[in-house]
């Protein structure tokens, strides 16, 4: 029986340039706080080790300062950590776990799972690895390291760690690299494995109850339905348990929301404002609805005023279903006459017209709103 915590996708050195510019350091640094957070799951769950199922690095051409800082971090980590190379991080001919930079720094207990197979690294546990020689292998890398092995011996406990797709969960299953669950599961239903884990899907997640995804432990992505978490696993020969331990600190979501009133925009405007830890979120906010113009403009000037707490807060364009609609009351405030009001009786035929110009009308009709009111 032994208990070790399973990670992958750290995608350490991973840009997010999507981020406010202030807040992509924090984000960098935050990936490397995730690693020094697992040394404490590993501590507080006395686990023996901590395997990462590929995907630590970004990439395999990383600034210096990553790979010397992810060492620091992982200076921290108090038990042995082994790292399977994955489709980012490859071990080919420009590899970086072959550099100088890292053989040099690698502290003792990180160990790279370097060749396919068997790899003993506790006493009773054997880690059986399919680690990526290239960006592109012709086959079920999985596949290949589970097919030439014997059961294991008695009493030793086996752990697959692999990177991809698996088929079942794979609507592009034509990649050569997808991972066949079928095989996989007939070596956990022989005895040649007692759990798989498996990098390369950032949502943590149960393929069956045997092989499972820890997802990233800090959210990559907005389209993640279940990041932020390592899994602490306790298995033996009869026996698993896979718990899942929340790491993550940041958020990155997009929420839908249909706007149509204005209470919808108010509450809208209200639940953003209640969020927690704005500094470390990110949110494309998804909107559908018909908004009046005076609405929309409450709306715009909402979400600016509240933009700057947030890592980023703003609107998804591919995803923007919104209408507006300028009606009488709009402009009668603001009184205007001559050149400006006619302005505004042409963009509001235009902005109404559904076609190709109505956007830029809407905002045009938005803009000069603001101004003039902004001007009384
Ligand atoms: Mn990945």
């Amino acid at each position: 029986m032994v208990r070790f915590v399973a990670t992958a996708d750290w995608q350490l050195g991973m840009a997010a340039r999507y981020l406010q510019p202030e807040a992509q350091a924090r984000y960098g640094q935050a990936r490397l706080d995730a690693v020094r957070r697992i040394g404490e799951v590993a501590a507080a769950h006395d686990a023996a080790f901590v395997v990462v199922g590929g995907d630590v690095f970004e990439s395999n051409q990383l600034d210096r300062q990553v790979v010397v800082r992810a060492f620091e971090a992982l200076a921290d980590v108090p038990v042995p950590v082994h790292l399977l190379p994955g489709n980012h991080d490859p071990l080919d001919a420009a590899s970086l776990y072959t550099s100088t930079l890292f053989t040099r720094h690698r502290p003792d207990h990180v160990h790279v799972l370097d060749t396919a197979g068997v790899h003993p690294v506790h006493d009773g546990v054997e880690l059986v690895a399919a680690p990526w020689f290239g960006k592109r292998p012709l086959g079920d890398l999985v596949a290949q390291a589970v097919a030439p092995l014997p059961p294991a011996p008695d009493g030793v406990v086996r752990v697959l760690v692999g990177h991809g797709q698996v088929d079942v969960l794979d609507p592009d299953g034509s990649r050569p690299t997808t991972v066949a669950l079928a095989d996989l599961t007939a070596a956990l239903d022989d005895g040649r494995l007692h759990v798989a884990v498996l990098g390369d899907r950032h949502s943590t997640t149960q393929v069956e109850p045997r092989v499972w995804y820890p997802g990233t432990p800090e959210v990559t992505a907005r389209r993640e339905t279940d990041p932020g978490n390592v899994l602490v696993v306790d298995v033996g020969p009869d026996h698993l348990e896979v718990e899942t331990v929340a790491v993550g600190r940041w958020t990155f979501d997009d929420p839908e929301h249909r706007l149509d009133t204005a209470d919808d925009v108010s509450a809208l405007l209200a639940e953003l404002r209640g969020r927690r830890a704005k500094e470390r979120t990110a949110l494309w906010l998804r909107l559908s609805g018909t908004l009046a113009l005076r609405d929309k403009i409450a709306l715009d000037a909402g979400l600016d005023e509240l933009a700057p707490a947030f890592a980023r807060l703003d609107l998804w364009h591919r995803h923007l279903d919104l209408a507006v609609v300028p009606d009488d009351h709009d402009f009668a405030d603001l009184a205007l006459t001559g050149f400006a009001a006619d302005a505004v009786l042409e963009l509001r035929d235009v902005a109404a017209s559904g076609t190709e110009a109505s956007a830029a009308a809407q905002d045009a009709l938005g803009l000069l709103h603001r101004l003039v009111g902004a001007g009384r």
